[in-house]
């Protein structure tokens, strides 16, 4: 499918999963708003009865900000919630999964999911995903609830390029410098777009991971964090919580730690992607390569 306007898939775990009432709906709308006003589509990803889809309409996205029934989303779960005919939230894995299926390039999210701290036994689909779909995931790296270095080799096993946008090192999401070096510093949207177009000629598979750094108006010294997922990580662990849980548990808790302040860095973070993002979709749109084969006209 070949759409008409440059278009940026949003995700919706953050909208259901990531962000407490009445925040998430406000931003979802406001992610929307900042894609268009940058000259892209938005197309807010989700599945609803069963149906996927790239593009929910306001009450759809209204639905998954206010529904306690909305399941989280990700590959594994996918053939349950279509074949029961379920609402699910995507997580980065399923809606780049569903922007790819619907023609989508770009997709402007909050965090990746990673390898969480521990023995290193979960780890998020999301990295996976990276490795094998083609979509350019713009985002503000992961959160220093993950294990970052893992994270980072896991990308780097698995073939998946980070692009640090206007830096050279890896997001830690509320904060700026992570100590961590991106394999590449793109400043432009069109150097972010030549590398794309490069790894799509040699054949590569997987995404694209373009790491944006929060505004610095908005940004949160790590020491100031740190106790909270120091703490949020201890209590998972001790509820004994496991798989999809893990995340929104850890998201939860440090919201409710550090109060206001991280709660507008997340929505700051959040709405500077969806700019980047949209900018990067135009990019696209206004640099299509010449070496892509040209269809031959129907007769
Ligand atoms: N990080 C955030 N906010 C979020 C998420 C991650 O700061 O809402 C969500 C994203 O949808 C991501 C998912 O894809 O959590 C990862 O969950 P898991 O670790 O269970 O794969
Ligand atoms: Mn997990």
């Amino acid at each position: 499918m070949h759409h008409l306007h440059p278009t940026v898939a949003l995700e919706s775990t953050v909208i259901s999963h990531g962000l407490p009432y009445p925040h998430n709906l406000a931003l979802a709308r406001e992610m929307e708003e900042i894609v268009r006003a940058n000259g892209a589509e938005p197309a807010t990803v989700a599945i609803i009865g069963g149906e996927l889809i790239a593009g929910l309409s306001p009450a759809q996205i209204h639905h998954l900000a206010t529904s306690s029934t909305v399941r989280k989303v990700s590959r594994r779960d996918l053939p349950i919630v279509v074949a029961k005919k379920l609402d699910g939230a995507t997580t980065v894995a399923t809606t780049m999964w569903v922007a790819h299926h619907f023609g989508i390039a770009v997709f402007a999210t909050g965090g990746i999911g990673g390898v969480h701290r521990g023995e290193g036994t979960d780890i998020s689909a999301d990295l996976q995903e990276l490795a094998q779909t083609p979509v350019i995931v713009v985002c503000a790296g992961a959160k220093a609830i993950l294990d970052l270095p893992a994270t980072l080799e896991h990308l780097e096993t698995h073939g998946v390029t980070v692009v640090g946008y206007g830096t050279n090192e890896f997001q830690a999401f509320y904060t700026r410098t992570s100590g961590l070096p991106v394999d590449v510093r793109c400043d432009t949207a069109a150097e972010v777009v030549k590398i794309w177009h490069a790894k799509q000629q040699l054949g590569l598979p997987g995404g694209l991971l373009v790491t944006v750094p929060i505004p610095v108006a908005d940004e949160l010294p790590a020491d100031e964090i740190e106790p909270a997922i120091a703490q949020a990580v201890k209590e998972a662990a001790m509820r004994g919580l496991r798989s999809a849980e893990v995340t929104p548990f850890l998201l939860t808790r440090i919201a409710d730690l550090t109060g206001e302040r991280s709660l507008n860095a997340n929505l700051a973070l959040l709405k500077n992607n969806a700019r980047v993002a949209a900018e990067i979709a135009v990019a696209l749109r206004h640099d299509e390569p010449a070496e892509l084969p040209q269809r031959e006209p129907f007769s």
